[in-house]
């Protein structure tokens, strides 16, 4: 039986969460915040982990020589490394006996990285996931499909106690089992999904394969996270299943979904800084940037209490934009993140980012977002070959109608990256799904 369809434009009847009250605060009140928590953070970290100490030491510093927001920039910076260095526990500013949740990510390579909260790192973290969610427009009428996944990933929990506290209805469906997320998402009527773009796609596309066009449902909005994805692919979301889709930014090592979101105007993502202080650097010298300018974030937790993170080195890439967002938020925004400092290609001499291949692809009419970059080495010289899903319709058409679609996918990515590269055409379903994370980039230089 399905559930009565509540209208797609969906009114706030002017209940606001207290939480979202933060981000509107006046630009003075705002630094006394951050100035009096900054104090008292790196006051917790230099008593309680020593690596900061020694760090803090090294420079000759102490935690009374930070007096204002701009000796931020004296502070040490913090890495991923530091993280593995000190695995599992050696960065914890707290007792285990006050920790209540642990959460870890695998990354790549090697061990993971472990982070803690106590119970207020936990109310910190939902009132930044509130935020999130009322940035996206969501309200306590909302019946929220959490796809995410549930574990050690931070993105199923977060999202969970943020839905709740918000009011919505939360439905803990996890990742995975797509058929049943969408009898789930038709017989509920639910009206907002959480989960990364690429599994959304990948949801849509599976409803179309069954005969449920996820325009005709109660859905209407996005809140999609976790992996870099362009605007092409927002457009094709948004235009596909009937919805907004608002892109959510955060980091494990932070807190996990809840560093930073956009919000009506889709116009930059803006950042919780009450808790989490941006600042852009250069990649290379380290120094720091002005606004507008692109460069690494780096990131401070102002509230944390188990793991504090003093200028955490994210290696991703954006910038802060200058000047007031439409909506009224007082707190700043940055502008998607399309890349990481480490997920750079590079091609016979070319600096190649996956983002910038998708961009292209998603021009050109006739394929799926479904895409994969295989790196092979021929000849001793490294190739990148990008394979791409077409539409059953395309896929169907003469040859010559395959390689004219080739052909302009190959001159549309060689503008955007000033390469020429492999596309290879690919049927529909061929591309491996995933439940979480897309895996955008397959070695295959050394089989
Ligand atoms: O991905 C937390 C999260 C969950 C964010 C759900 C949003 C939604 P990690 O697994 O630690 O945490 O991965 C963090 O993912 O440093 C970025 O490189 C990337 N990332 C996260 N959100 C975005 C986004 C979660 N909106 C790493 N755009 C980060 C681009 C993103 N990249």
């Amino acid at each position: 039986m399905l559930v009565q369809h509540s209208p797609k434009s969906h009114e706030h009847d002017g209940r606001i969460h207290p939480a979202a009250a933060l981000d509107y605060l006046p630009e003075p009140r705002l630094q006394e915040i951050q100035l009096r928590r900054l104090r008292a953070t790196v006051s917790r970290a230099y008593e309680h982990v020593t690596l900061f100490r020694e760090r803090m030491q090294e420079r000759g510093l102490e935690p009374k020589d930070i007096q204002t927001l701009a000796d931020m920039a004296r502070l040490p910076l913090t890495t991923k490394l530091d993280l593995r260095d000190t695995y599992p526990f050696g960065l914890f500013a707290s007792p285990l006996s006050d920790v209540v949740r642990l959460h870890a990510s695998s990354g790549t390579t090697g061990k993971p990285i472990v982070v803690a909260y106590t119970a207020e790192d936990l109310a910190t973290w939902t009132s930044a996931m509130v935020r999130t969610l009322t940035c996206c427009g969501l309200s306590h009428r909302d019946i929220v499909q959490n796809a995410y996944g549930y574990g050690l990933f931070t993105g199923g929990l977060g999202a969970h106690y943020g839905a709740e506290s918000l009011g919505a209805t939360v439905i803990p469906v996890s990742g995975g089992n797509t058929e049943r997320q969408i009898m789930i998402m038709r017989d509920f009527g639910v009206t907002a999904v959480c989960s990364t773009p690429s599994y959304f796609v990948h949801l849509m596309e599976h409803g179309r394969e069954i005969g449920i066009d996820l325009r005709d449902l109660p859905l209407r909005v996005g809140v999609f996270g976790a992996e870099p994805w362009t605007d092409g692919m927002r457009r094709r979301i948004e235009q596909e299943a009937g919805i907004r889709a608002f892109d959510i930014y955060g980091l494990s090592e932070i807190t996990g979904p809840g560093v930073a979101s956009e919000c009506e105007s889709q116009d930059g993502l803006h950042v919780f800084e009450d808790h989490f202080y941006p600042e852009i650097l250069d990649p290379d010298t380290s120094q720091p940037l002005p606004d507008g300018a692109e460069g690494e974030l780096v990131l401070t937790t102002l509230s944390k209490q188990a793991m504090p993170m003093i200028r955490y080195r994210t290696r991703d890439i954006t910038s802060l934009i200058p000047g007031r967002c439409a909506c009224g938020r007082t707190v700043r925004r940055m502008r998607r993140v399309g890349r990481r400092s480490d997920d750079m290609l590079i091609i016979r001499g070319v600096n190649v980012y996956p983002s910038q291949i998708e961009a292209a692809l998603l021009e050109a009419e006739g394929t799926l977002p479904h895409y994969q970059l295989v790196l092979l080495c021929e000849e001793g010289l490294d190739q990148l070959v990008v394979e791409v899903e077409v539409t059953p319709e395309v896929f169907s058409d003469k040859v010559r109608a395959l390689e004219s679609l080739q052909h302009r996918l190959s001159q549309g990515i060689e503008r955007t990256v000033g390469l020429r590269v492999g596309v290879r055409l690919v049927e529909p379903q061929s591309i491996p799904r995933s439940e979480g994370k897309a895996k955008r980039v397959v070695d295959r230089r050394s089989s």
